[in-house]
């Protein structure tokens, strides 16, 4: 049989067999100096981030007088309603929508900052190891880059078609603050995706990722929005899930992300 190569998938068709996507761009130039004003605010601490900041990076040494290596703040829109209004939430859903279904729904949105010489990688996982199970997995994940990514300063590393395969065992990192799998830039369908500041890339909850450590002297500020069925959305808040609205604490929730005895 001959096979030939398919010309054009559609967004949503690279979605479903890469794991991951390309959006395109979500914010203009101008829209996206107005999200850094705001994320910087959040930095600095003039919007109170409380228990929601911590450090996506803390298992690695800190550097004197650095509070992070990896600032991650979970629910900017809950902390700053006003943002949920700003352009980008109604773009993503749109996007969202159109690669999971109608049915889409924010489920939360967070903000993870690499700083100038952070260097500190985030550790390979896949989102849905921190999610509990849920009957319909349909996610998606859309991170929105506010400065150029590329390798160097932290843009995002897939494995395509990780999707497709059994979550892998996680494990805690070694501070226990958050989780990390056995993964690596040398695998199969391992996969930088540079964009833009302004644009973003989809991924499902299956799908590996990480990102290296800052190393350049430029910051690396995104904006992740996080959607999956209204209905699945209902059921996680029945069990008393809300990523870190109330009590902010990441762990291993799926069990078929559980690591076994070993540890593996
Ligand atoms: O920005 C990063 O380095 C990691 C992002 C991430 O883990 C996510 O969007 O799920």
């Amino acid at each position: 049989m001959v096979v030939t190569a398919s010309t054009s998938l559609t967004r949503t068709q690279v979605f479903e067999r890469d794991g991951f996507v390309s959006t395109g761009e979500l914010l203009s130039a101008a829209e996206v100096e107005s999200y850094r004003d705001l994320y910087d605010r959040f930095l600095r601490g003039e919007i109170d981030s409380g228990d929601k900041r911590s450090d996506l990076g803390s298992h690695a040494p800190r550097r004197d007088g650095v509070a992070e290596n990896i600032t991650q703040i979970m629910w900017p829109s809950a902390l700053h309603p006003p943002l949920a209004d700003l352009p980008l939430h109604a773009r993503a859903l749109a996007v969202a929508r159109g690669l999971i279904g109608d049915d889409a729904m924010l489920d939360f949105d967070m903000l993870i900052h690499k700083a100038p010489h952070s260097a500190t990688p985030t550790p390979w996982h896949q989102d849905a190891a921190y999610w509990i199970d849920l009957p319909d997995t349909r996610a998606v994940s859309i991170w929105v880059a506010l400065d150029d990514a590329e390798p160097d300063n932290g843009c995002m590393w897939y494995i395509a078609g990780s999707h497709r395969e059994p979550l892998r065992p996680h494990r805690p990192t070694g501070d226990g603050k958050n989780i990390q799998t056995d993964a690596t830039e040398g695998e199969p369908g391992a996969t930088p995706v540079p964009l833009p500041a302004g644009h973003g890339v989809a991924h499902t909850g299956g799908t590996l990722h990480s990102s290296r450590g800052n190393t350049t002297d430029r910051v690396r500020r995104a904006y992740i929005l996080n959607y999956r069925p209204a209905a699945m959305i209902a059921l996680e808040r029945g069990q008393g899930e809300d990523h870190g609205l109330g009590t902010n604490e990441r762990k291993v929730r799926n069990a078929g992300a559980t690591a076994d005895e070993t540890g593996a």
